[in-house]
């Protein structure tokens, strides 16, 4: 495929809710989309590591310099025979996974309208029928989480994510339990934790937690490891995962049974359905997790959760949950908790116009 040209657009979306974590509130989904030009087709990538480096070091502004800078230039006028020719052409840049994630979604897409083929069977997937499930941020009160999750059981949501963090975790958990004894649920504490509070990690065991997300630091693959030996819940990395090489080496090290794939964190679809490969062969579980993308964004979520070894509900947002507009057409919308991933989303382009902040055109 050859490229001409590739706009870097920067979208700014006010939300309908605030979505707290340990690393912060937000109230505006910031994103890169990117819209490629090439073999008289338009398609659409995106990736959105938030507007300030707290998820990861990544960030909105380093990314739109990533991809003007460097990505554009490796490809555009270039005959890319295929994506694996877009990931040599790009690999002399370091990391910025999202911001090579956004372009090579784009490709993706771009395949998809080349080929006629949706993109659920281009990447590989076997049923389309997606398994949706729900991430509640930090509530002001244990109360106000309760009725968080009984409307969302009431919509039908498959599995129920809740975050911690150190002081709102053990009471916290315990009250969902007693709330929901039976339901399918998780906690992610976005790195919050360290191995020294192993002790009180343990005391989750008890509530049959289907996996805790991400307790310890990015960086602490090895104490993964260590605290995965003293706990029975089963620990799902998500922030220490960015490239099919870290999959191999927490596997190894035993410092998770389940690794949520992020799209954007490992730097495109063809890393991730790398990852699920790996996994897949060592019996470590997968799904696919989420960064609050717009539309754009959630059809590749959609897409890879028809892999095999995506075992468990996906953190897909549907177009309600906290935008006040989406990009595409239809709304992405679930009914009681799964997904069709045949249906075709349009971007509207009238709504992307209507919340862009900036635009960058890389051409030849
Ligand atoms: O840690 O999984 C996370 C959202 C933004 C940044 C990080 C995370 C999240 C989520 C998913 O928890 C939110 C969602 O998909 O609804
Ligand atoms: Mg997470």
């Amino acid at each position: 495929m050859r490229i001409e040209r590739i706009d870097v657009i920067h979208t700014n979306i006010p939300m309908n809710q605030t979505f707290r974590t340990s690393f912060g509130a937000i109230n505006e989904q910031h994103s890169i989309v990117v819209k490629v030009y090439g073999e008289g087709h338009t398609a659409f990538g995106e990736a959105c590591p938030f507007y300030a480096p707290v998820y990861s070091y990544e960030c909105i502004e380093t990314m739109k310099a990533v991809i003007r800078g460097f990505i554009a230039p490796a490809i555009i006028g270039k005959s890319l025979n295929g994506i694996e020719d877009y990931y040599r052409a790009v690999d002399f840049i370091k990391g910025n996974n999202h911001a090579k994630a956004a372009v090579e979604t784009a490709l993706w897409d771009l395949e998809s309208k080349m080929r006629g083929l949706p993109l659920w069977k281009l990447v590989g997937g076997t049923d389309p029928a997606v398994e949706v499930g729900v991430s509640i941020g930090i509530q002001p009160s244990v109360d106000a989480l309760l009725k968080k999750i009984e409307d969302y059981l009431a919509e039908g949501y498959r599995r129920i994510k809740i975050k911690i963090e150190p002081g709102k975790d053990i009471d916290t958990v315990s009250k969902v339990r007693k709330a929901f004894p039976d339901i399918s649920l998780m906690v992610d504490a976005n790195s919050s934790y360290r191995l020294k509070d192993s002790e009180t990690l343990a005391r989750l065991d008890e509530h049959h937690l289907l996996m805790m997300e991400q307790p310890l630091a990015e960086d602490d693959i090895i104490d993964h490891g260590k605290l995965q030996s003293a706990i029975s819940t089963p620990i799902c990395l998500d922030e220490s995962i960015h490239t099919p090489d870290d999959a191999r080496k927490a596997i190894e090290l035993g410092s998770c049974k389940i690794i949520n794939i992020k799209y954007g964190r490992v730097g495109g679809l063809l890393n991730s359905v790398r990852i699920h490969d790996i996994c897949m062969k060592n019996g470590i579980g997968n799904w696919a997790g989420g960064m609050i993308e717009t539309g754009i964004g959630q059809r590749f979520k959609i897409a890879l959760s028809t892999l095999p070894n995506f075992k468990y509900a996906a953190d897909i947002e549907t177009s309600d949950r906290f935008l006040v507009e989406d990009l595409v057409t239809p709304d992405i919308a679930h009914v009681k908790g799964m997904l069709d991933a045949n249906t075709e989303y349009r971007v509207d382009e009238i709504k992307l116009n209507k919340y862009t902040e900036d635009v960058t055109i890389c051409r030849a």
